[in-house]
């Protein structure tokens, strides 16, 4: 709370930003709650376990600027902390990342300027996700606002990887001891490994269904 005061804004401020990164986050969360539910209707098939969104905490973001060696201040968090509005979507399979990343790269309505393939170039911890960087656009009474927002695809097994992950290096406070950090990468690759062979399962069975009903016809 300490560092909040220290950089120097009037509460009116910070509520006003806040206001801000609220208003993205609804706009996000409407627009891709209807590019899900049409993707769903037009094939039958829904790809999506379930859809979680925040805004980061000001402590998170004042540490996150600290760990990346900026000056701790307000502008530097409009700057510099681009998911300060998240949205995470987790997916069944590992494909159907890959269909709500097009399926949002196609919308008119979210401009994504940047992307990061953690699935396919994972970190050294072992991360993996899909990484959407996007532009939301948020009318006030001053005309149009452009705010950032990161957008998290992942598997229901990277995310649950991801979530324990997180609660080691918040305990840890991210000095986490080495046989841990050994450790958790070594279930990434056992997470990625079920990941491709539910994948292969799925087609099994999706092959399966579709010769036995085209024998039925
Ligand atoms: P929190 O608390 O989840 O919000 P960059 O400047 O682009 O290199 P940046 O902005 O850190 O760096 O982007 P990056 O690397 O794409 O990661 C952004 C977010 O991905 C993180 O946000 C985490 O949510 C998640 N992430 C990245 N690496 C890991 C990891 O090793 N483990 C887990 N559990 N999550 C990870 P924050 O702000 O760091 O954290």
């Amino acid at each position: 709370m300490q560092e909040i005061k220290s950089l120097d804004i009037t509460k009116e401020e910070m509520e006003y930003l806040l206001l801000k990164y609220k208003s993205a986050l609804k706009t996000l969360e409407t627009h891709l709650n209807i590019l899900i539910s049409d993707y769903e209707f037009k094939n039958k098939y829904m790809p999506v376990e379930h859809v979680k969104s925040r805004i980061k905490t000001f402590e998170s973001a004042i540490n996150k600027l600290k760990r990346k060696n900026y000056p701790v201040n307000i502008e530097n968090i409009e700057k510099y902390i681009n998911d300060m509005v998240g949205i995470r979507i987790v997916c069944s399979f590992l494909d159907d990342v890959y269909k709500i990343k097009n399926l949002i790269k196609n919308s008119k309505f979210i401009n994504v300027i940047d992307e990061k393939d953690y699935i396919k170039n994972p970190k050294g911890t072992g991360y993996s996700s899909y990484h959407l960087l996007v532009n939301v656009p948020v009318y006030l009474s001053d005309g149009l606002h452009l705010i950032e927002a990161e957008i998290q695809i992942r598997t229901i097994a990277m995310d649950f990887w991801a979530s324990l992950d997180h609660k080691i290096q918040y305990k840890f406070e991210q000095k986490i001891p080495k046989d841990i950090v050994s450790e958790m990468y070594n279930c990434s690759v056992d997470i990625n490994n079920l990941d491709n062979k539910m994948l292969e399962l799925n087609e099994e069975v999706q092959h399966f269904l579709h010769t036995d009903t085209n024998e039925k016809e």
